[in-house]
């Protein structure tokens, strides 16, 4: 009988690591998913969707301590697994916390994937492994042409994307001077009931649902930002495609629609019965509830722009153009923005057992 392959997980704590793993024990893959040591559980996202798996698949799953400031943890658990499949989806993958604690952003986003590579390459293991890296539409930043894909010049405009961006580079670099099977997926914004919940569509969701219970207004910072958002199981199908490639090679991957984190509260807000009206500008500017079968909520604020949540430098407006991953590797994003709101709003209404962090 054929061995089974191997993948080992880096980050499989987070949104995509959990979507990853399930996907990967569904193709009967054996998967070593990595957590951090931390002082509470931290595996609640695994769990909750490795749930709906037969224990003998989740028989093929092994959860093992490793971080990536840490040589040796990385070093061990390759020397220990010898994997077929090495997928880094480990960041500090806040944008605005990157502005907050740049020194430790880099220390994860940018020396993260070094430590990977250089242990893959001084184990000896640069014939055998596989290696994706989490790469990022945050490296167009202050774009440069429309829409963006694969050919388009990177502007990075925060610590998260420079430290992305050298890890991006590096990944090139070990794939043609040691001749490691190494690529990069550029995602755009993929999101999921199970995003953490400091980013922006989770945020919203959340807060109009807080809204609806105990007329608390969501605060917010840039309304009028553009993004290109997808569901965070389709894409993790299309990191796996990448490994499956006869030669390493790069891919954006995005749905090619536009929507405003504006548009992304009328969305979320009409699935929940609800209407808004936007009044005043900037920093002043309100979203007051307009239409709700509860007559209490018309008149009260639900968002409020708040000055705290806009960024040093943003990034306004990211369009993916994810032509070559369609007619390479025959992928197209399967959920559009009215299916993912759904889906996250009958998750937050069936009020799960743990939080989001
Ligand atoms: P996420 O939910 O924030 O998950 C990040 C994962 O990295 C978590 O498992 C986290 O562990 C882990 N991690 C953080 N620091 C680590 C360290 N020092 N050592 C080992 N693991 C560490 O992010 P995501 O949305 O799933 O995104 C996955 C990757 O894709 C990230 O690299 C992100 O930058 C990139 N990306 C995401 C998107 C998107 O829209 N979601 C788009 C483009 C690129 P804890 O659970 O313990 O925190
Ligand atoms: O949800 P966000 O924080 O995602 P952002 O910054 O686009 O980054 C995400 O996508 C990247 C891919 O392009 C990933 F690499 C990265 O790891 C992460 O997953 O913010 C989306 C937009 C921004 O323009 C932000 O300024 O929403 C705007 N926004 C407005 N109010 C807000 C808020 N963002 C957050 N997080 N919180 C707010 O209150």
């Amino acid at each position: 009988m054929k061995d089974k392959k191997v993948a080992l997980i880096i980050g499989s704590t987070g949104q995509d690591g959990a979507y990853l793993t399930s996907h990967l024990l569904k193709l009967d893959y054996k998967v070593v998913a990595t957590r951090r040591r931390t002082s509470m559980l931290n595996t609640q996202r695994l769990d909750w969707i490795l749930s709906d798996l037969k224990s003998e698949k989740e028989k093929n799953l092994s959860v093992e301590y490793a971080d990536v400031t840490d040589t040796l943890s990385i070093t061990k658990i390759l020397d220990k697994f010898l994997p077929d499949e090495v997928y880094n989806l480990s960041a500090q993958s806040h944008v605005a916390v990157s502005f907050e604690q740049p020194e430790y952003t880099a220390n994860v986003n940018a020396l993260g994937p070094l430590r990977i590579l250089e242990a893959i390459r001084m184990l000896g293991l640069r014939k055998k492994i596989k290696f994706y890296q989490a790469s990022t539409s945050e490296l167009f930043g202050n774009v440069l042409s429309w829409p963006q894909s694969e050919e388009t010049p990177f502007n990075v405009v925060s610590p998260y994307a420079a430290a992305k961006q050298f890890a991006h580079n590096l990944v090139k670099i070990y794939r043609e001077a040691y001749d490691i099977f190494a690529c990069s997926g550029i995602l755009f914004n993929h999101e999921s009931p199970i995003r953490g919940s400091n980013f922006v569509t989770k945020k919203i969701v959340r807060g109009i649902f807080e809204f609806q219970k105990s007329q608390t207004s969501v605060q917010l910072g840039n309304l009028d930002a553009i993004r290109d958002w997808g569901h965070a199981r389709d894409y993790v199908q299309m990191q796996h495609l990448m490994l499956q490639q006869k030669q390493p090679r790069d891919f954006v991957i995005g749905t090619g629609k536009e929507t405003t984190v504006r548009e992304f509260v009328e969305l979320v807000s009409h699935r929940m019965g609800l209407e808004l009206e936007w009044q005043g500008r900037g920093v002043k500017e309100v979203g007051v509830c307009s239409k709700a079968d509860n007559k209490n909520l018309i008149g009260k604020i639900m968002v409020k722009v708040d000055q705290q949540y806009f960024r040093p430098l943003e990034v306004e407006r990211l369009l993916a153009d994810a032509s070559l991953a369609r007619s390479k590797l025959n992928w197209m994003p399967e959920t559009n923005i009215t299916q993912i709101v759904d889906e996250m709003v009958r998750f937050e209404f069936k009020k799960p057992n743990f939080d989001v962090i």
